[in-house]
């Protein structure tokens, strides 16, 4: 029998610890607003020559550049454009999935570059009461378990709803990042930065995870631009946590997403870090070495020396569409911050681009959605998770913005 001071019992709880504390608020950091450090962001509407920016012009040739090169050099490393080649590959299509409510197409995308190649799968449902118009997409960028996006439908999951997405409409497409670059310390470099790209590897502003995976998100887009099912001008780019980190950065530097999604991104995606409230600089990358590139570790307990700060990722993503989703239990992702960062970065939406969209300044409650123009959010009851709540609001989200 197993006495509560057996070694068994112990382990049981040690498991179950492990398990709680990577979805729940970690000790130690700072979940109290009144020990948030005062600090002063870096402004999206001044050059590094202390120009101001005051047009559509300045920020396309000036500011928005430098503010991507400013993230490629100190946060996420430099994303690599070049490629010899690329093909798709059909490799399996099924016109009657879903009970004969969508096509299934299994693509792989073959990328050569310097006579190497790697394979990434792209797995798409497409709609077929829209036969004959293409489709919108959403395309998500994972992490989880291969089975949550599983072509054969036999498991289902609330992180990838795709028959939710196939009856309103929507192409439900999603690939693994560990085609990309696996999620993992010691293997991360396999795959694309090995075999594509292996002088990232020797750069201290090289590409590193968080770079692959939005990398093999613009592969996705790659085809969807030669897939004459899918409307690749509705495209919208979404990913859960660390994944949502990914999908941000995709959609600040790839103008070719129509809306990008950050489902609670928290530290290094949506959440202004020079709050230091919830997960931290320093605690990301410590944990988390292989996922931003080297020249970030500069800054660990040392915030206030980033040239940018994650508005400004927001803000890269203008005119185009954003939306940010939090969760009312998940603290460790710093829900404040990442409204902050949609507020704030969304100032370039409107001063610049004049569009009416100004959000309230108070952090919506829970249960609550903003959905106004371009950009939008929610609060939702609950755990650090992506459910169908939260792709339901996408959706409607969508449906608002493409008038579908
Ligand atoms: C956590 C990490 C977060 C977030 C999360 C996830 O352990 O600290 O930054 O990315 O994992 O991806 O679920």
């Amino acid at each position: 029998m197993k006495t509560p001071f057996s070694p068994y019992f112990f382990s049981i709880l040690l498991l179950l610890g492990a398990t709680h504390l990577s979805t729940a608020q970690q000790a130690g950091f700072n979940y109290d607003e009144s020990n948030v450090p005062s600090y002063s962001l870096p402004d999206p509407f001044v050059s590094t020559t202390g120009r101001e920016i005051t047009s559509i012009a300045d920020w396309t040739f000036i500011r928005r550049p430098e503010i991507i090169s400013l993230f490629e050099d100190h946060v996420y490393g430099k994303l690599p454009r070049d490629l010899d080649g690329i093909g798709f590959t059909l490799v399996n299509r099924d016109e009657q999935a879903m009970d004969g409510q969508a096509i299934l197409k299994e693509v792989d995308i073959a990328a050569q570059r310097n006579g190497k190649s790697i394979t990434m799968r792209l797995t798409i449902f497409i709609p077929k009461q829209q036969q004959g118009d293409e489709a919108p997409v959403f395309l998500l960028i994972t992490h989880r378990a291969p089975e949550n996006i599983d072509p054969t439908r036999q498991e289902k999951s609330d992180f990838w709803p795709a028959e939710m997405l196939i009856s309103r409409g929507y192409a439900a497409a999603a690939f693994h990042v560990q085609d990309v670059s696996d999620d993992n310390k010691e293997t991360f470099k396999e795959d694309i930065l090995t075999t594509l790209y292996p002088e990232q590897l020797t750069m201290s502003n090289g590409m590193r995870g968080l770079g692959a995976w939005a990398w093999g998100a613009m592969r996705a887009m790659d085809y969807f631009e030669n897939d004459p099912d899918i409307d690749a001008k509705r495209a919208g780019v979404v990913g859960h946590s660390r994944g949502g980190k990914a999908a941000l950065w995709t959609g600040a530097q790839d103008t070719r997403w129509a809306i990008t999604v950050s489902n609670e991104s928290g530290c290094g995606g949506a959440a202004i870090s020079r709050r230091r409230f919830g997960e931290t600089v320093t605690r990301i990358n410590t944990n988390f070495p292989y996922w931003f590139t080297d020249n970030f570790d500069q800054y660990n307990d040392n915030e206030d020396a980033l040239p940018v700060d994650q508005h400004m990722l927001v803000a890269a993503i203008a005119p185009r569409a954003v939306y940010v989703a939090s969760a009312a239990e998940d603290q460790w992702a710093d829900q404040k911050g990442e409204y902050l960062s949609l507020r704030l970065g969304s100032r370039i939406h409107q001063a610049i681009y004049q569009i009416p969209a100004n959000l309230p300044q108070e952090q919506p409650k829970v249960g609550e959605s903003i959905h106004m123009g371009p950009l939008g959010y929610h609060m939702r009851e609950g755990a650090h998770n992506l459910t169908a709540l939260d792709w339901s609001n996408f959706l409607d989200f969508a449906d608002k913005l493409y008038q579908k």
